[in-house]
């Protein structure tokens, strides 16, 4: 018999665990919020949860730093024990086992045949792919045959960091070992890419978390990521956005414009090219992110942002065009016409990329929008 129908369900686990309904729902609720769902959609996922039985999890680690393990380690809601006791079984993971060697692959083994087509498989790393993948071996194999093999009976793969997903610092330029991102070594197969060097510890949760209430991949964006937690720009949700739109740029790191807060975009900030949650989950329990910590967005969870120039120079102008967004340049003109002129002066109109749209419906208006009125 197959191991998921012997697996207890989520409701009769957390009965054993001697954990409360109550406490349940209010740990459902915090999730619901992070998913960026209905407050009435909170009930609906505890019962669906209640009644789901735990998906198997293989989590494989190619080349990487270790940084997305470090930091799913890290993911506050739901904790990384409530995640692995609770709500997935982790039955192979190299790094957090305690089994090793050949017991070790013998457990994944077993989890494999055992839920066949049906298992997750996480992987983080990019897979060197050059002279036959010799560049990542384990237990007398490569990378790629690992990969294959593991790949074969999954339901889905969710790459967590940017090299699972996009080739990250191994595939950076001269690339020496050929290193590959998942989604372009695993033809066929329903791939989620949680980017980010490394992602953002809940996003990481969020995304398994959605996988195993709804039982399906979620809504992607261009480039195969969970758009609950991909649709906006780091730009977009960014606290600094206020000075942006008025022209107010930091110049150095030790300027007035820096210790006034004023926008990074001058010292190389990637935010608006950078889709992401950092600015709004943010990091170590939602205490501060990059950009509020005075240092620009690198830019971390885009293909190729290793081979995009110095972190510290700013974007060039061509790509505010393709954003449908204004240039700094033009934003400091228009914020200048608007004070000398008092005139209406269409900001609105220049203004519009879709996602600003939608931002402009959830959250108050900014300054040049007011002054666009008067
Ligand atoms: Fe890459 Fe992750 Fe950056 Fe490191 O597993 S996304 S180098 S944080 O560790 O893969």
């Amino acid at each position: 018999m197959a191991r998921l129908e012997l697996e207890p369900t989520i409701g009769e686990l957390l009965d054993r665990q001697g954990v409360s309904r109550r406490s349940f729902f209010k740990y459902c609720t915090a999730m619901a919020s992070l998913l960026a769902l209905p407050p009435l959609a909170a009930r609906a996922m505890a019962e669906q949860l209640l009644a789901a039985r735990r998906p198997s999890v293989i989590y494989l680690s190619f080349q990487e730093c270790t940084g997305c393990l470090e930091s799913l380690t890290r993911s506050f809601a739901p904790t990384i024990e409530n995640l692995i006791f609770n709500v997935v079984s982790l039955d192979y993971d190299d790094t957090l086992m305690a089994a090793a060697g050949a017991q070790a692959e013998q457990a994944r083994e077993q989890a494999m045949r055992a839920n066949y087509g049906k298992y997750l498989l996480v992987v983080d790393g990019a897979v060197p792919t050059g002279d036959g993948g010799v560049y990542h071996c384990a237990a007398g194999r490569t990378g790629l045959d690992i990969l294959a093999t593991c790949a074969k009976g999954a339901a889905a793969i969710v790459c967590v960091g940017t090299c699972a997903s996009f080739g990250g610092l191994p595939s950076a330029d001269p690339n020496p070992t050929d290193a590959r991102a998942i989604s372009t070594l695993v033809p066929g197969k329903p791939v989620v890419n949680v980017s980010g060097c490394p992602p953002i510890p809940e996003v990481i949760a969020g995304t398994l978390l959605q996988y195993v209430t709804s039982g399906r991949v979620p809504d992607l964006d261009e480039h195969l990521r969970p758009t609950v937690f991909f649709g906006n720009s780091i730009h977009d949700r960014c606290y600094r956005r206020p000075f942006y739109d008025q022209g107010k740029f930091a110049k150095t790191f030790d300027d007035a414009g820096a210790r006034n807060g004023w926008c990074l975009y001058e010292l190389g900030c990637k935010g608006p090219t950078t889709y992401n949650a950092c600015a709004t989950v943010k990091w170590n329990n939602a205490v501060s992110f990059p950009i509020q910590s005075g240092h620009p967005c690198l830019g971390c969870a885009e293909p190729d942002f290793w081979d995009h120039g110095s972190f510290y120079s700013p974007i060039p102008s061509p790509r505010w065009g393709k954003a449908g967004e204004v240039s700094p340049a033009q934003a400091g003109a228009i914020a200048a016409g608007a004070a000398v002129a008092g005139a209406a002066i269409g900001v609105g109109s220049v203004l519009l990329g879709r996602r600003r749209i939608a931002r402009r419906q959830q959250e108050p208006k900014s300054q040049s929008d007011k002054g666009n009125e008067e």
